[in-house]
């Protein structure tokens, strides 16, 4: 940042807080802090930074180095003694907090064939990208539904939700995504375990797919007012399906290149009230501008390979490899490819940003890019 902007870091600004430490004030703060009070001038310009200060810091998460591991965990704790066997991802800025970024958690979770991990409830909202193996499903409120790479799965707020892999199967590891920290930040979490501990299918499987995962209709007599899209599943194929169509007729965002939106079917708005979601696809050889703006950013690579610069530090990324993006941090994207498209799935905070009037959005510079510092 240049200019006029940068001028107003400067602490001793005039209408910021400038107080010089003496041995009477000193000892008033120690008053004060007795009495569970303080002075806000000793705390106010940390806590009304100019701009947002993220304290997640940019990772990447290389799939090679985290399989292993997870797969371990299958031999050393069971679903039914773990409740869910998942390995999360620490932000190093966010422990304490088990965040990946921000205010969002994430997770590799793992199952073999014939395992099931039980059905429970909880306030915070949560999704999962299928990275590998087949079988799995998830029954959501009755509803459910077979998961295969690359898909994306809701569990939304409030909902019974339980995992399993059909014995036929093969090792399944997936991607768990939960606004958990936002939810407890805001102390609002409520966590049930299903009284039965497994649900009743109450529906067709897949019914929801089948009922409004159909482009351009709508039942006709299909009510629908929760919260959260009653397309619970969006599978691989439609949706790299969509983005080679929509390629086709646009160059997409400079910033984003062929970027789509997972949506509620109803409402056209995100598919859950805390948590968004999206595709995008970069063209062979495209590097994307540099921007930034508020919400936290996880993304797994679904296809190809390719590079991200994040507050001026590269990220090379592979499939299946996660990454994440911090509030306000500078980003762009390249694809390493000049043959094969890339693709990237997100989820993000973003609802919470806009529903609460906090997104703000920059283009870096005129933009010939950010200057990659070696990693
Ligand atoms: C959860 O419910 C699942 O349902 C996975 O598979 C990870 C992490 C924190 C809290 C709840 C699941 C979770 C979780």
């Amino acid at each position: 940042m240049t200019g006029p902007a940068r001028e107003n870091h400067r602490e001793d600004v005039a209408g910021r807080a400038n107080v010089e430490d003496t041995p009477e004030l000193l000892a008033y703060y120690r008053e004060l802090g007795r009495l569970d009070a303080g002075a806000l001038w000793t705390v106010a310009n940390k806590i009304e930074p100019w701009e947002p200060q993220s304290s997640s810091v940019p990772v990447l998460w290389r799939y090679e180095d985290l399989r292993n591991h997870v797969l371990r965990s299958v031999d050393l704790v069971s679903p039914e003694k773990a409740g869910r066997r998942v390995i999360y991802l620490n932000n190093p800025g966010r422990r304490g907090f088990a965040a990946a970024v921000g205010w969002l958690y994430s997770g590799l979770q793992v199952m073999h064939p014939g395992e099931v991990a039980s059905a429970h409830a909880h306030s915070a909202s949560a999704l999962r990208f299928i990275m590998e193996g087949t079988g799995a499903y998830t029954i959501v409120d009755g509803h459910k539904m077979t998961l295969a790479a690359n898909d994306f799965v809701l569990t939304p707020n409030g909902t019974w939700h339980e995992h399993g892999v059909a014995s036929g199967g093969t090792p399944c590891i997936w991607q768990d995504g939960l606004d958990i920290p936002l939810v407890n930040a805001l102390e609002a979490n409520f966590y049930a375990v299903h009284p039965d501990l497994r649900q009743r299918v109450g529906y067709p499987v897949d019914d929801m797919s089948k009922t409004w995962g159909n482009p351009g209709l709508r039942p006709a007599t299909g009510e629908w007012s929760k919260g959260y899209s009653p397309l619970l599943k969006y599978e691989w194929a439609p949706t790299y399906e969509a983005l080679l169509r929509y390629g086709q007729s646009t160059d997409g965002s400079p910033f984003d290149g062929v970027l789509m939106n997972y949506v509620n079917p109803v409402t056209g708005g995100p598919v859950m009230q805390t948590i968004g979601a999206s595709m995008q696809m970069l063209q062979p050889d495209e590097h994307t501008r540099a921007h930034r703006h508020t919400g936290s950013f996880v993304y797994q690579v679904a296809k190809g390979r390719g590079f991200s610069v994040i507050d001026g530090k590269r990220f090379d990324w592979k499939e299946r490899d996660i990454f994440c993006v911090p509030s306000w941090a500078w980003h762009e994207h390249g694809n390493a490819s000049s043959s094969e498209d890339a693709c990237l799935f997100a989820f993000h905070d973003l609802p919470v940003m806009q529903s609460l009037g906090l997104y703000r959005e920059e283009a870096f510079g005129d933009n010939s890019g950010q200057q990659p510092r070696a990693v």
